[in-house]
């Protein structure tokens, strides 16, 4: 195993600043205090907990360069690797709940930052998603960060504005031959360029469909290989809007809930997992779904870490 598995730090990521609505910095303690927390203590020896808000600043925060809110992301970003870089290095296995997906720029440039200078070896990234989140920002249709977190933390997308992403250095950046998609089904072409110049490996719903979930999972970790360190970033939008109806980008044509915690199990299984994301519940959408949407992001994590059922 790559992590010793017995303490977990847990990252409240409460920032919905990447997203167009907010509502999204609610779902880190929704999910956490929905039984969750009690049955991580009961499994990890240790369990710390750490708090990450974006606060509205006073100062404007103007786009910048085709983003929305560039400077409260990459500040509130800038906390959580900070944060997740540290405990990573002390060997702990780290959770983060969302916030939006922007949040992972800070998550994914940490462990792989940290993993590289303690190791010497990137880990490799699995992302559940029904999107890739990995629009450049002079290409989003939107501007909103969590619709970038990809492109940043591979260095497709990089920032010299001060303030504005300039703490991403080269030894953060993941490794693009070591991620795969899983679930995905709305991808921009700019986007699905991206995904073909640079050969990232995807398994989008159609593959699903065609090989079973079991033998895709089965592909993706092969792909990854064996002894690699593994971080699992999970938008909760990847689950079909039946499962995950609280979320606010809900694109039809999803993973059950049953395919989402084969998934996260069979990452488990291999004993490699360092860190994982769980991101973009917002209990402000569909409020009579949010109690399936939680149990659904509880579920995911519970599979992720081996917890019973
Ligand atoms: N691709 C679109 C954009 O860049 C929509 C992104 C929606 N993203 C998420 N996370 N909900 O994956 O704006
Ligand atoms: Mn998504
Ligand atoms: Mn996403």
């Amino acid at each position: 195993a790559v992590s010793n598995n017995s303490e977990l730090t847990i990252v409240l990521a409460e920032s919905s600043a990447g997203a167009p609505q907010m509502g999204s910095e609610l779902g880190s303690r929704a999910i956490l205090n929905s039984g969750l927390l009690k049955a991580l203590r009961d499994h990890f020896k240790q369990v710390h907990i750490c708090e990450i808000s974006a606060k509205p600043s006073l100062e404007e925060d103007h786009d910048h360069a085709g983003m929305k809110r560039p400077r409260t992301v990459s500040k509130a970003t800038q906390s959580i690797h900070e944060l997740v870089y540290s405990h990573t290095q002390q060997g702990r296995l780290v959770l983060t709940l969302g916030g939006d997906h922007s949040n992972a720029i800070g998550t994914l440039t940490a462990t792989t930052g940290a993993f590289n200078s303690k190791h010497d070896r990137r880990p490799a990234v699995i992302c559940v998603d029904a999107h890739v989140s990995i629009n450049p920002p002079e290409a989003s249709p939107s501007g909103n960060i969590h619709g970038m977190p990809l492109a940043f933390a591979t260095g497709l997308a990089t920032s010299q504005e001060k303030g504005i992403f300039d703490w991403i250095q080269q030894n953060h950046l993941i490794d693009m031959k070591k991620m795969v998609y899983i679930g995905t089904r709305d991808v921009d072409d700019e986007e699905r360029k991206l995904i073909q110049q640079n050969g990232i490996k995807f398994f989008d719903m159609n593959d699903i469909k065609k090989h079973g979930i079991d033998s895709v999972a089965s592909m993706a970790l092969e792909y990854v290989g064996e002894q690699t360190p593994i971080h699992l970033s999970c938008d909760i939008d990847a689950l079909d809007p039946e499962w995950a109806p609280s979320a606010g980008h809900l694109v039809p044509g999803g993973l059950s809930l049953q395919e989402g915690e084969l998934v996260v199990r069979r990452v488990h299984e291999t004993g490699n997992l360092i860190a994982m994301d769980l991101v973009e519940v917002n209990p402000t959408i569909n409020v009579d779904g949010v109690e399936r949407t939680v149990n659904s992001a509880c579920a995911l994590v519970r599979g992720a870490f081996g917890l019973s059922v």
